[in-house]
């Protein structure tokens, strides 16, 4: 499918339709739809229809594809990913006082799918690679105690987590390894689809990602028991076959046909998608590695990344100014950024207050990445010409 009118080679032609630039500025974000006219009717004929939810036939259509595209058994809608967490979190049915080793350079919905789901669970944040920014094995395992549950590693930015490692510690343990895949659709791991590792994934069909459908989520799996438990929670709590009896508490996990139509349409353009932010991150690298102080996340040579975002990371001292003062000079260009993740998960006050036990490892990496990380533009829109207005404002700002 051609989504985007270019090809020049590897160059990255303007977008005609929806334009990169929103006023005078660069985005940091901007969803990408590649048929609006074909949405608009899709949306018309859901109206005309009157069935929006209730797990409607779009929503069983984007479930099979995304299935089949994950080679997984099961993909499972969701109304969002962290609602998708938490019913995984449910359906895996942990003890009460169970520890959950998570990183804490993450979003802030992992930590609150993990800790709103029981209040008994604790969670314990373990630190992350400094070169790729996902959970540190080694850091994993001196978490790890005799109440410790489950591991939930976190695909930071779309570089997947190295599973193997983690796989073991979980084997040796007695471990449930699930991942936050919210930024991962569309990511590999040695050439497979990141979904089917470890007990279950969860990915994110937020309006910011590489599937935008507004709000969304799906858990890939190919554990049935999982399956069955995330059916019988999404709905309420309503058994998915045994009559309008409750026999788990369940929570309100529709995803709307309206989002489910958009991630039917959208799915067929994913790889586009990822080859396109690809090339943007190439760009970026070739313009900036030449700036003193900034430097980029790592994406192993066995993986490829959907860049859901692209972060740089500023060292000050070299570089000759502070990542606030970058972001504001981006800002005065017209230029959207964002600290991504800081505070880090374990720095939020709420954590502080309600969780004090969380944190027992050292996490200097997490706390390094929290201080120096910058996510810049990165979304379908960008041309080339917008990716070289960054690279320009960024190198004119660190001089
Ligand atoms: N796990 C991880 C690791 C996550 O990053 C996330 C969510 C989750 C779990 C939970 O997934 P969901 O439950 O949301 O499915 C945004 C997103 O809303 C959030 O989904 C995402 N991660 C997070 C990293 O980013 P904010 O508050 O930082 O961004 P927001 O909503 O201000 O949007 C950023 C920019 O995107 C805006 O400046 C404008 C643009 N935008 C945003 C929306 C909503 C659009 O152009 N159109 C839109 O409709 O959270």
């Amino acid at each position: 499918m051609a989504m985007f009118p270019k090809d020049r080679g590897e160059d990255l032609a303007e977008v005609p339709g929806s334009p990169a630039v929103v006023g005078e500025r660069i985005p940091l974000v901007r969803p990408y739809f590649s048929d609006v006219d074909e949405s608009a009717r899709e949306y018309r004929r859901i109206l005309e229809s009157g069935m929006l939810t209730n797990f409607g036939e779009r929503t069983r259509r984007l479930e099979a594809l995304i299935a089949r595209r994950l080679q997984v058994a099961h993909a499972v809608a969701v109304a969002n990913a962290t609602t998708g967490l938490g019913l995984l979190i449910e359906a895996l049915e942990l003890k009460d006082d169970a520890e959950i080793v998570m990183p804490s350079f993450t979003f802030a919905a992992t930590f609150m799918a993990v800790a709103r789901t029981r209040e008994r669970f604790v969670p314990v944040f373990a630190d992350v690679d400094p070169q790729t920014f996902v959970l540190d094995p080694a850091s994993v395992q001196a978490c790890i105690t005799p109440r410790t549950a489950a591991i939930v590693g976190v695909h930071v930015f779309g570089v997947r987590c190295e599973h193997n490692p983690l796989a073991e510690i979980a084997d040796r343990h007695g471990l449930r390894l699930i991942y936050d895949a919210a930024h991962a659709l569309g990511s590999l791991d040695q050439d497979r689809p990141v979904g089917g590792q470890g007990d279950a994934q969860v990915f994110s069909l937020s309006a910011t990602k590489l599937l935008p459908c507004g709000e969304g989520g799906i858990v890939a799996t190919n554990d049935h028991g999982i399956y069955r438990g995330l059916l019988d929670r999404r709905n309420y709590g309503f058994s998915s076959d045994r009559g309008r009896d409750c026999f788990n508490l369940g929570w309100n996990g529709k995803l709307q046909e309206a989002s489910a139509a958009l991630g039917v349409q959208e799915l067929a353009t994913l790889a586009e998608r990822v080859a396109r932010r690809n090339r943007i991150a190439s760009r970026y690298r070739a313009g900036l590695e030449e700036v003193a102080g900034i430097s980029f996340q790592q994406v192993p040579a066995d993986a490829v990344s959907s860049y859901k975002d692209f972060a740089i990371l500023i060292d000050s001292s070299l570089a000759g100014i502070t990542r606030a003062d970058l972001q504001r000079a981006l800002s005065q260009a017209g230029i959207d950024s964002e600290p991504y993740f800081s505070p880090a998960v374990h720095q939020l006050t709420v954590v502080a207050r309600r969780f004090p036990g969380s944190v027992r490892v050292p996490l200097p990496q997490t706390e390094r990445l929290a201080r120096t990380a910058l996510s810049l533009p990165m979304h379908e829109h960008l041309s080339d010409a917008h990716v070289d207005t960054v690279i320009a404002a960024i190198q004119r700002a660190c001089r």
